[in-house]
């Protein structure tokens, strides 16, 4: 006998087909025919404060699990509150969709209710962007979306859903249901593979450069191995910061000396500086593996003859095929040069200073001193995730604690996302602690999400560096317009531990070093969202370099 079925509920059927469980949300007028379906379907709805927040949560699972995660909205002003936080996803390559309800398609052109151009809107910060067009065809759109959001260079997709296909009701045999998702990734031939390898077992200096993709467990551990195995040091670089990320120690003096840079999907773009100037030997040589055939053109562009080689593959699986290779191949005798050695140690190298260094203000730490007092609890279990955020004070923290599982907003440097970021890992993640650091101008942003957290029973610590100002802007006001023209960026020194005890969470006020230690402890032993508020001395980001 046949059925009918209502648009909402075939979304609902094939986000779960799909293997969704999850969906973070804010509610509104377009979608709530989808949060009825949602019921039948099984689906956790996550709702949140912002719809921001949605999609970063969203890009924090497909950041840690590598499937797309799923952000819903409503149409018109709910869309457009959830365009910004795509550009952290699509900076960070992350796997996500972004379902918006939408006016009716009866009413547009008409000045329907919220009617926006949502599909232009979101068009410049995914990599696809449209509007369903039928009722049928509405689980293909999902399933077609998750192909594109998991397929060559992960991202952001976004799907506008009118309401009046959502309400439809179809007979059962005209809907078209998503195929299982079958993300297409390039992968790197054997014969390149070996012709990368021995252009690497020729070079006296060479660097292996990987994108976000490689940000993960997994993507680390291969990459030790890949630099184990090839005698080229292996990085990642995940900030906007560039060459100047201080996570990867003295890594301008590396740069400039190489002979050979690899760069394992990751995009020839400002934060490697384009592999030209002044920070690069100008003979440098480039071989480009990316999965868009675009970056690998831009790269043979930038670079002309010093390209080497450039071709298009997956950037995890290439790495795993150059490992394979590499056993026993041309690089084994490469495995212990000095160049290594040299490389390795300025990569790892941290100012001893740090050890020492103390606030001169009585009633002030300085970021350090903070990240000495976390860092034994963030090396305590294997799993921690340790999440960063912000300007000056996050720098610190990404440079002084060593960890697997890591989530930074990404090369757009968009700030805000760690909160929504500590969520949605405490979800996945049931037992290891997750630590988000980050400043006291970003901390506003999304501050009510910790009602989310206590509503959801989300534990996690926030280690807030409150310097009552923006920092980074403040930096860039000293240093280029002079320490008397600083003005603008003041914060108050709120209480911001105060406001998450109002929230239902656990808030501590730190103003020693030696009540830091114990802050954090009774924040893990809580149970609850907690917020150590750490007032801090105002300090410039790290540098580190092997030569002053
Ligand atoms: C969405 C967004 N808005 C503004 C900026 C510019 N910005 C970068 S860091 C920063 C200051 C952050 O202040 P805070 O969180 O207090 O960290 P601090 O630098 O003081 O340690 C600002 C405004 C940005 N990168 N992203
Ligand atoms: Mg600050």
């Amino acid at each position: 006998m046949s059925q009918t079925l209502r648009g909402a509920d075939i979304v609902a059927r094939s986000l779960k087909r799909l293997g969704c469980r999850r969906v973070f949300t804010l509610s509104g007028n377009h979608i709530m025919s989808i949060f009825d379906a949602a019921l039948d379907a099984d689906l956790d709805l996550v709702h949140v404060r912002h719809e921001a927040a949605a999609v970063h949560m969203a890009d924090a699972h497909g950041r840690l699990t590598g499937e797309a995660g799923i952000a819903l909205v409503t149409g018109g002003p709910g869309h457009a509150n959830a365009v910004g936080a795509l550009f952290t996803a699509l900076g960070a390559e992350s796997p996500m969709l972004l379902l918006s309800g939408h006016a009716a398609t009866w009413e547009l052109g008409r000045g329907g209710f919220q009617e926006l151009r949502q599909a232009d809107m979101a068009a410049p910060v995914t990599k696809a962007s449209w509007t369903s067009n039928a009722t049928e065809t509405l689980g293909r759109d999902i399933g077609e979306a998750m192909r594109i959001a998991s397929s060559g260079r992960t991202g952001p997709v976004h799907l506008s859903l009118p309401s009046d296909l959502l309400d439809a009701r179809i007979e059962d045999s005209a809907v078209v249901w998503p195929e299982p998702p079958a993300p297409s990734r390039a992968p790197l031939a054997d014969p390149t593979a070996d012709k990368i390898l021995t252009a690497i077992a020729h070079a006296e200096r060479p660097l292996i450069i990987a994108g976000p993709q490689l940000s993960t467990v997994a993507g680390r551990a291969l990459l030790e191995k890949l630099e184990a195995a090839t005698g080229a040091p292996a990085v990642i670089m995940e900030s906007p910061r560039g060459i100047a990320d201080a996570t990867l120690g003295a890594f301008p003096d590396v740069v400039k000396r190489a002979d050979l840079i690899v760069l394992l999907g990751k995009a020839l773009d400002f934060t490697t500086k384009w592999a030209a100037g002044p920070a690069f030997d100008p003979d440098v040589r480039l071989i480009a593996i990316d999965p868009d055939d675009a970056m690998v053109g831009r790269a043979r562009k930038e670079k002309g003859e010093h390209l080497l080689i450039g071709c298009v593959a997956d950037a995890t699986s290439a790495g795993a095929t150059l490992l394979t290779r590499a056993n026993g191949g041309p690089n084994d005798g490469q495995r212990k040069s000095d160049w290594h050695t040299e490389a390795r140690a300025a990569l790892d190298n941290r100012p001893a200073a740090w050890r020492s260094i103390v606030s001169q203000a009585p009633d002030r730490l300085h970021p350090a001193e903070v990240f000495r007092a976390l860092r034994p609890c963030v090396e305590r279990d294997a799993d921690t995730v340790l999440i960063c955020d912000g300007g000056e004070f996050a720098q610190w923290g990404q440079s002084m604690l060593p960890v697997r599982r890591r989530l930074v907003n990404g090369v757009t440097g968009s700030i805000g996302s760690a909160l929504s970021f500590a969520l949605a890992a405490r979800m996945l993640e049931p037992k290891a602690p997750v630590f988000a650091v980050l400043g006291d101008g970003t901390i506003g942003f999304h501050i009510s999400e910790f009602e989310t957290a206590v509503r959801r029973g989300l534990p996690f610590v926030a280690v807030l560096g409150n310097d009552a100002r923006w920092n980074a802007e403040s930096e860039i006001q000293r240093r280029d317009y002079g320490a008397n023209r600083m003005h603008g960026c003041e914060l108050l020194p709120a209480r911001y531990d105060l406001v998450i005890t109002a929230l239902g969470g656990h808030g501590e006020h730190v103003t020693r070093a030696d009540e830091l230690g114990p802050a954090i402890e009774r924040a893990l032993a809580s149970g609850k969202p907690a917020c150590v508020n750490v007032m801090i001395e105002s300090v410039a980001a790290p540098a580190i370099r092997l030569t002053p």
